[in-house]
């Protein structure tokens, strides 16, 4: 069998045939369409929520949302893949604004309610974020969503983020009429997605992802310091160096909120717990190298043998935190590497290798689909290959010479067929822009 490739988004095209859609549905035209792209992670898998560097860039496939306001407090929604879904999960959704509460929404439509939630409570201010009085969406503020995506859904790729994030920039634009969000502003609704994902839909993700989505800049990588979320833009183009980024979707099935991303953050503050630091990535210094690294292993060890209070799995404890602090190096080594004019992306594409074998050993997160996925990127000519995102399922991304990518996806598709698996999908993936007005 040929490698079947997912197309490139005509997004122009996408929103209009929304809005004619929104029409249909709720009789009358849209206020705009909104769209937030998904994200591609170079390094920092695992450590967001640990204060990590984590290395993302939003890619050109993205959720649009068509929306209008209502002025009766209540929240509509309805998606175009809702086709594809289950009976249950096919009805339109409504929802009172000021009822939407954690466990109150299930299915999908929790992370479009959850939204509205978490402006209103970033709004006024909460343990983790100072008051933006800007996001509040008041008393009687309601809207009507009609919702498209052309994010490949539990791929890995940050569909969820996308949902969130073309939600949030359009509840804001109606409310504020504001379409152009500073970062700051950016950086606030990228908040208010992160406690609907928390809170809501109860995933305790760590926030690249809704950060990637709605910061990031075309032709960029961000260096995202996950301690404040202050970013640094890197202008790394392996286009100047003929290298692509391919995404393979292993189409394994993928699925966050199952348990084992929770489990995995909780071993991480388990860890710091045992190191006295509040989240793992005060255990390493300033500009940590991979010496330091080994330092806090040590120390996690001799803490240990002193009669540290532990966890249950003291063992699956300290694979957690020998990943978290190695990834923490090898993120801040890619950025070192990136800033450079002329970046050495055989190095960078060794450390995309060694941050795959970090998530499978000591994380343990990837599947053999995503194993293969690497190991035959690797062997047809990618200079570098990992798993992206929360892994158990989902995506890889491969540094590739352009003159060898269609060779290559043929290679893994061969090795899949091989191994009995089904057939992966393929996607050049693109720094692409942040979420933006679209229509
Ligand atoms: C998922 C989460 F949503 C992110 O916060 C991040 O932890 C990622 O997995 C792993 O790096 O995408």
């Amino acid at each position: 069998a040929r490698p079947r490739w997912v197309a490139q988004p005509d997004v122009r095209e996408r929103a209009q045939r929304l809005s004619t859609k929104f029409e249909e549905v709720y009789a009358r035209p849209p206020a705009g369409v909104w769209a937030a792209p998904g994200r591609a992670n170079l390094m920092g898998e695992y450590i967001d929520y640990s204060g990590g560097m984590c290395l993302p860039f939003a890619h050109q496939y993205v959720t649009l949302t068509a929306a209008a306001p209502r002025t009766d407090g209540l929240l509509h929604a309805q998606s175009l893949q809702d086709a594809d879904a289950s009976v249950a999960d096919r009805e339109p959704r409504a929802a009172r604004v000021s009822d939407v509460q954690p466990g109150a929404i299930h299915g999908w439509f929790g992370y479009a309610a959850g939204v509205a939630w978490g402006m209103n409570r970033v709004a006024v201010g909460h343990s983790e974020h100072e008051a933006v009085p800007e996001l509040a969406l008041g008393a009687d503020f309601g809207a009507d969503l009609l919702v498209d995506s052309t994010v490949p859904i539990g791929a890995g790729l940050a569909s969820s983020a996308a949902l969130e994030c073309s939600v949030a920039l359009a509840l804001f634009s109606l409310r504020t009429g504001d379409d152009h969000p500073d970062d700051t502003l950016r950086r606030a609704l990228a908040r208010a997605c992160m406690d609907a994902e928390n809170y809501i839909v109860g995933a305790n993700t760590g926030g690249l992802d809704q950060t990637a989505s709605l910061r990031s800049h075309a032709g960029q990588l961000l260096a995202l310091d996950c301690r404040d979320f202050d970013v640094a833009r890197l202008p790394a183009d392996p286009a100047l160096a003929g290298l692509t980024w391919l995404a393979v979707d292993t189409c394994a099935p993928h699925k966050l909120a199952d348990g084992q991303y929770s489990s995995r953050r909780a071993e991480c503050e388990a860890a710091a717990a045992v190191l006295g630091v509040s989240r793992l990535r005060d255990a390493l210094p300033e500009d940590p190298r991979f010496d330091d690294a080994a330092v806090v292993l040590e120390r996690f060890d001799h803490l240990l043998g002193a009669g540290a209070p532990l966890t249950e799995d003291p063992r699956g404890t300290r694979l957690r935190l020998r990943h978290s602090v190695t990834e923490m190096v090898r993120s801040e080594k890619i950025a070192r590497l990136l800033r450079e004019a002329d970046p050495d992306w055989a190095a960078v594409g060794r450390l995309l290798v060694a941050g795959h074998e970090s998530m499978r050993d000591d994380c343990q997160v990837t599947v053999p689909e995503l194993d293969t996925a690497v190991e035959g990127c690797l062997a047809a000519g990618a200079v570098g290959a990992k798993v992206v995102g929360g892994g158990f399922g989902g995506s890889v991304i491969a540094l590739v010479p352009e003159t060898h990518v269609q060779r290559l996806a043929s290679a893994v598709q061969h090795r899949f067929a091989e191994n009995g698996f089904p057939d992966p999908l393929f996607l050049t993936l693109t720094p692409s822009d942040a979420a933006r007005r679209v229509l």
